[in-house]
């Protein structure tokens, strides 16, 4: 059973959103309602607004086995559009939940898909992961092994709600161990550390929120007390780990994982906590790294999706002899631990923990009128790890770079927008005419 919580609810509090709280005995209720209404649809999408109402419509399609689409709430134009039509949604849920009367529903089958997550490639539009309900179940529960995760624990974050990270790991995980999830309805230090003030237990972050919690040392007491800060989705900077030791006394947790394959390595709640390294592979989960080192990452396990939708290319690109190629560049310690050190793909960034494909921004700025020519590339930023930044060459007149940021929040999403324009007279390009990106940086 993957919510075994919801089985017979009790009266604890399960969410804990800014403007409301559920309790088990509610949020089995209204999900129970919600399924009701979902039963024999193929498939749902869900604006993923940070509200309880998210994660009991999410919990309601995993009650009536029917798969989620998560959509972020501030999608563009052409983005949702791409999202819309590749997952052919036979209901997208916004402000009205699907409901009726409370249904009990047998237990959908473990290798059901559970999640569809969009995540980018180097080019052309996102690609749907389809995750199964097995990949859920047997990756958070190798977490709470590994960080000692229980009902009593209370798991903050400030993370989105259509990610891996902010839905599976930080919703459906505290979730399935019968503990409470409180979100900071958006992230800020102030109030991370007012929730950890208040009895959360566990912080998940990507770097980006490590980063500005270092910068601000009056809250430091508040992460101190936390029993884990937790940090994934990106690289967290060893700067970032000292400086955050040296302020609250914790070392930052850190975990590893990917929308395809969820979390794969993580350091041990009794590990060593080492700057700059991801800890040793989760139960279950076997590890590789394949070639010279450093070599590319490879994953086999329960913890695997099904396949991209509607991608059967894609999906056998992906695989090895059942091996899934990650596309990170890692070292393993005489420990055992990861060591991560890079990226196959150049054109894919990660941006305040989001993946971003090169191909898919250029695509949308050569949308633009005013754009001739453009190559995307992302540039070290000490806050977001890495920053979207755009080479123009303009047709006719420039514009101001905000609107070429605009247009790209208005196509893509805001997330994905240049951070900085650079407009430039030709683009450096070899004799078969290909950018070179490396002489742009
Ligand atoms: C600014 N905004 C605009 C805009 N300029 N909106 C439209 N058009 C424009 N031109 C708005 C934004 O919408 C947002 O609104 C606000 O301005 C600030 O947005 P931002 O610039 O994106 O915020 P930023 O400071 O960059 O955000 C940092 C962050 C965010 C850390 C909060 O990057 C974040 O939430 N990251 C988490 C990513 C994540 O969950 N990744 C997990 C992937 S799964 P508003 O209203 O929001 O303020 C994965 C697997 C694994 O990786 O291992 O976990
Ligand atoms: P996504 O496709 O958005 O799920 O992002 C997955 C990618 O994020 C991985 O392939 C890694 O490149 C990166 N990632 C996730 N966690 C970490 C980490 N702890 N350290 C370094 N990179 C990470």
């Amino acid at each position: 059973m993957l919510l075994p919580a919801l089985a017979s609810p009790s009266s604890k509090v399960a969410l804990r959103f800014p403007e409301r709280e559920l309790t088990y005995e509610q949020l089995a209720r209204e999900a129970r309602q919600v399924a009701y209404g979902l039963v024999g649809k193929r498939r749902v999408a869900v604006w993923a607004h940070v509200r309880p109402e998210t994660c009991v419509v999410v919990v309601g399609a995993l009650l009536a086995g029917v798969p989620v689409v998560p959509l972020n709430p501030k999608v563009g134009e052409r983005e949702l559009a791409h999202v819309l039509a590749d997952s052919e949604p036979d209901l997208v849920v916004d402000d009205e939940l699907p409901s009726g009367p409370p249904v009990d529903l047998p237990e959908p089958d473990g290798e059901a898909p559970a999640l569809i997550v969009y995540t980018s490639g180097t080019t052309g539009p996102p690609k749907g992961v389809v995750l199964p309900r097995r990949a859920l179940a047997t990756n958070l529960d190798a977490l709470a092994k590994a960080w000692a995760w229980t009902g009593d624990d209370v798991v903050v974050h400030g993370l989105p709600l259509f990610h891996v990270h902010g839905l599976g790991v930080g919703v459906i995980g505290p979730l399935r161990r019968g503990g409470t999830v409180h979100h900071l309805g958006s992230f800020s230090v102030v109030k991370a550390a007012g929730a950890l003030r208040d009895g959360g237990t566990m912080l998940f972050g990507v770097p980006t929120m490590y980063h500005r919690i270092a910068a601000e040392p009056e809250h430091a007491e508040a992460f101190g007390k936390a029993r884990l800060l937790v940090s994934g989705s990106a690289a967290l900077p060893a700067s970032v780990h000292e400086r955050v030791e040296q302020l609250t006394g914790q070392r930052v947790v850190e975990r590893y994982g990917m929308t395809e394959t969820l979390m794969n390595t993580s350091v041990r709640v009794d590990g060593d906590r080492r700057p700059g390294t991801v800890g040793l592979p989760l139960d279950g989960v076997e590890l590789r790294v394949v070639g010279d080192e450093p070599g590319e990452i490879e994953v086999r396990g329960p913890n695997l999706f099904l396949e991209y939708l509607n991608r059967p290319d894609a999906t056998r690109e992906v695989f090895r002899d059942g091996w899934f190629r990650t596309g990170d560049l890692a070292v393993v310690e005489p420990d055992g631990y990861v060591r991560i050190v890079g990226r196959r793909a150049t054109d894919l960034i990660k941006s305040g923990g989001y993946k971003i494909g090169a191909g898919e921004i250029e695509n949308a700025l050569l949308e633009h009128p005013a754009v001739a020519e453009v190559a995307v590339t992302g540039e070290p930023d000490d806050d977001l790890g890495e920053r979207v930044v755009a080479w123009v060459v303009v047709r006719g007149e420039a514009p101001e770079p905000e609107a070429l940021s605009d247009h790209v929040a208005r196509l893509l999403s805001p997330h994905k927008r240049p951070r900085v324009v650079r407009f430039v007279d030709a683009l450096p390009r070899n004799d078969m005419g290909k950018v070179l990106k490396r002489e742009l940086r």
